[in-house]
Formats: C-alpha cells, sequence, structure tokens
C-alpha cells in the first residue's frame, strides 16, 4: 500500500488529522489498535476549549456538539466549607468551555472522515515503524483478519497515545524527556448521577481535594485526592461518597450530592511528561504520545487536537506549495503551547491540593486560593489560562 500520510491512532489527535488533510486532498489511512466500538465508547475527557470547537465547526464536524454540548463560563472553588464561584468566561472575552464526552468527539470524527471516503483499519496488531529517517518511511501491521500489510508513505503521525509504538520506535537519545511525578494520586469515578451542580467544583479540606466534573446530564465524573499507592479496590462505593459528601459539604447550605451508579473507579497517576523534539525523522508526534499532562485544568484533549491542526497545517503546506517551513516548525509551534499549559496545570494542581510535596504547599494552596477569591487581577490571569489563551 502507498498512502500520502499514515496516522497511527484513532483518538483525538489522529482522527482530527485525518479529517483535515483528507478534507484538503491529502490521501492518508488511519491504522487503530481497538475496535471501532472501544473508542467509540471510552469515557475520558470531557471538556472542549473554544478553539477546539472553532477547529471542529471549521471541518463541518460541530452540529451535534454545538446542539448536544452543555456551555459552561463559571467554576466553583469550595475551601474549609465556604464557596466561592469564578466566572471565567464573562473575564475572558465571553468564551466558554464545552462540555462533550470525548467518546462523542471521537464518534464524531470517525463518522466524518468515513463519510468522505476515509480509510480506518480497527483492531490492528503488531504495528512496526520502518525506515523513519528516510523519504518514505513505512508502517507494518497485521490487520483483524491475520493479513500482514506495509503502507509505504512519506509521513508518519504517531498519535497512538502515551503507551503506543511511535514514541519507542525513535532511538534512545534521540529525544530529549521531561518528566514530573506530582506526589499525588486521584482515584478517578464515573457514576450515573445527574449533576448537583451547574459549574465545576473544586474543593478542598483538610484530608484532601475532591472534584465534581460535568459530563452529562445522567453521567458525573469525580475525582478524590488519594495517597500514592492507593488501589481502586481499596475504596469501596459507600466510602466513595461517604468522602465526597465530607469534601464538597459546605457550612451554612442546603446544597446536597446526589448519588448514583459508580460505573467507573480508577486511580491516576498525576505526572506530566514532554518530548522534545516532537518528530524524528519523517515521523511526527501528536498528542499524548509527545506529552501527558495532568487533569487538571482539562488540557489534554484540547493540546492533541491542536497537535493535529498545527501538523495538518504544515503538510496542508508541503503538498500545497512545497513549503517546508511548517514542518520544521512544527515542535516549536506545538511546545510553546504545551508548556504554557503545564505550567497552568502545575499552577493548579499545588493550588487545589493539601499536602503535595509538604504541610508548607498546603498553606501555600490556602494563599493562592485566598488571592484567587479576592483579587480580579488574579482571577483574570486564571481565566485566561482556564479558557485556552
Ligand atoms: P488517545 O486518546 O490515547 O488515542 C490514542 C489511540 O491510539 C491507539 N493505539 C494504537 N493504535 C495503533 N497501533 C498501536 N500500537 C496503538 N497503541 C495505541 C489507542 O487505542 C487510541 O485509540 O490519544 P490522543 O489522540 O493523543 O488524545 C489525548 C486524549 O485522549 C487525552 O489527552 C485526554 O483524554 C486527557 N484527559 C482530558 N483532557 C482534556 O482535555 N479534558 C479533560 O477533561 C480530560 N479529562 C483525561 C481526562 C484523561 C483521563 N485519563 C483516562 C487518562 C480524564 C481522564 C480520566
Amino acid at each position: 500500500m502507498k498512502r500520502s500520510v499514515t496516522v497511527v491512532g484513532a483518538g483525538p489527535a489522529g482522527l482530527t488529522l485525518a479529517n483535515l488533510i483528507q478534507q484538503s486532498g491529502i490521501d492518508c489511512i488511519v491504522i487503530e489498535k481497538a475496535s471501532r466500538s472501544q473508542v467509540e465508547t471510552r469515557p475520558r475527557a470531557g471538556v472542549l476549549e473554544h478553539r477546539s470547537v472553532t477547529m471542529l465547526e471549521s471541518l463541518g464536524l460541530a452540529d451535534r456538539l454545538l446542539m448536544e454540548a452543555d456551555r459552561h463560563g463559571t467554576c466553583e472553588f469550595r475551601v474549609s466549607g465556604k464557596a466561592f464561584q469564578v466566572s471565567y468566561s464573562d473575564l475572558y472575552g465571553g468564551r466558554e468551555h464545552f462540555v462533550y464526552p470525548q467518546q462523542e468527539v471521537v464518534k464524531d470524527l470517525i463518522g466524518g472522515f468515513l463519510d468522505s471516503g476515509g480509510d480506518i483499519r480497527f483492531e490492528v496488531s503488531d504495528v512496526e515503524l520502518r525506515d523513519l529517517t528516510s523519504s518514505s518511511p513505512s508502517v507494518a501491521f497485521t490487520s483483524a483478519d491475520g493479513t500482514r500489510e506495509t503502507i509505504t508513505s512519506d509521513f508518519v503521525a504517531g498519535c497512538d497515545g502515551f503507551h503506543g509504538v511511535s514514541r519507542t520506535s525513535i532511538p534512545e537519545g534521540a529525544l530529549q524527556e521531561f518528566t514530573h511525578h506530582h506526589g499525588i494520586e486521584w482515584l478517578t469515578i464515573l457514576a450515573e448521577a445527574p449533576p448537583s451542580t451547574k459549574a465545576t467544583i473544586y474543593a478542598l479540606q483538610d484530608d484532601g481535594f475532591a472534584g465534581h466534573m460535568l459530563r452529562s446530564a445522567t453521567v458525573s465524573r469525580f475525582y478524590l485526592q488519594v495517597p500514592v499507592g492507593t488501589k481502586p479496590s481499596d475504596w469501596s462505593d459507600e466510602q466513595v461518597w461517604e468522602a465526597l459528601h465530607k469534601r464538597f459539604a459546605l457550612h451554612e447550605s442546603s446544597w446536597t450530592l446526589t448519588e448514583g451508579k459508580i460505573i467507573e473507579k480508577r486511580v491516576l497517576d498525576m505526572r506530566s511528561h514532554v518530548v522534545e523534539p516532537m518528530s524524528y525523522g519523517r515521523l511526527y508526534l501528536l498528542g499524548d504520545a509527545a506529552h501527558i499532562i495532568t487533569p487538571v485544568g482539562a488540557k489534554g484533549m484540547n493540546l492533541a487536537m491542536n497537535d493535529a491542526a498545527t501538523f495538518g497545517r504544515a503538510l496542508i503546506d508541503f503538498y500545497g506549495t512545497g513549503s517546508e517551513t511548517g514542518l520544521k516548525t512544527y515542535s516549536e509551534d506545538c511546545l510553546r503551547r504545551i508548556w504554557r499549559a503545564q505550567e497552568f496545570s502545575q499552577w493548579m494542581v499545588n493550588m487545589i491540593h493539601t499536602d503535595v510535596s509538604s504541610p508548607f504547599f498546603g498553606r501555600l494552596a490556602q494563599a493562592r486560593l485566598e488571592h484567587l477569591a479576592e483579587s480580579p487581577a488574579y482571577r483574570a490571569t486564571f481565566a485566561e489560562n482556564y479558557v485556552g489563551p
């Protein structure tokens, strides 16, 4: 097989890229390890920044999103029983977050790509990337029916997430890796519970952080700060609800938390990881394959889609005019935004957790939250970063 671009991985990064370049007449193929139903039902992120929505609109793939997504412009902080809200949309030109589950974004992107004649091979295995520094790299894989196939292309887009094969196909020493473990873990819970709030809640109590994130009218995501080394089975459903009630509790308020059936309970390792540069020869890394960010600030899916937009534009330029400028600056262009998001996420991690590395940091978190509650200038900076600059 010969295609201009081989895209490895059908997550938000790979599918955004595939739609973008296919719409510009660049032939590509997407290969994906999981089945179509697996990728279309995998609940993960749920917050789209306005720029991601604008990009999906420009691809003609935002109709369902614009109809179904809830728009949010306010979040709430609860500190030891007292609440304050930040109307980040009002503070940043009316720009909002769109709450639309990642699996719905993926569904829309797969539908759009296949409807316009796209080629996605699901359930591939034994993927191997070869000749990456040549002008015709190739990707070999075993297809769902057991046939071994090889695709030769001009470029390979490594969009296969943190555990994929793309980044690990790059020889050791060719990339610089930046890793940080934040010293905390989150128990992440997905529950069939209608939201108990209209605004995302970040709550901080002496025994740790709790988050209430919005997903849909019937499903909510919750987070609980837990000690490093915790296993999901360490927490019974009853203990989860008890901790959530306690950490969200408000003095002098009749607010209540609506419980529901817990459908997913996992422990999320809170770490950050970035590689530089985000390319090697004709292999370009996009999304989680190149960088991991904590869920604090809800940036992961948006960064993945931004990488796709940046690389897509570079390819369109290359095939349209022969210019290699966009390809050469791809990594630098993406990394600027990635590091800014990492900086914001780290700032927020330190603000909403007790005892990240010592009790000293617990007190700094309180001071930062007080500053946010009191200072319009501080809130404006938060809004700019939270909405996406
Ligand atoms: P993905 O989504 O991991 O997709 C990679 C795809 O590659 C496939 N794959 C392979 N395919 C072929 N060959 C191989 N060898 C392969 N190996 C893997 C995988 O099956 C998969 O389909 O990466 P991508 O596209 O870079 O997208 C990144 C986002 O998924 C990720 O950053 C977000 O989910 C992070 N994230 C959040 N981001 C936000 O912007 N807002 C949020 O609110 C938010 N919440 C979250 C999150 C991530 C979470 N978890 C589970 C890590 C909440 C959670 C709990």
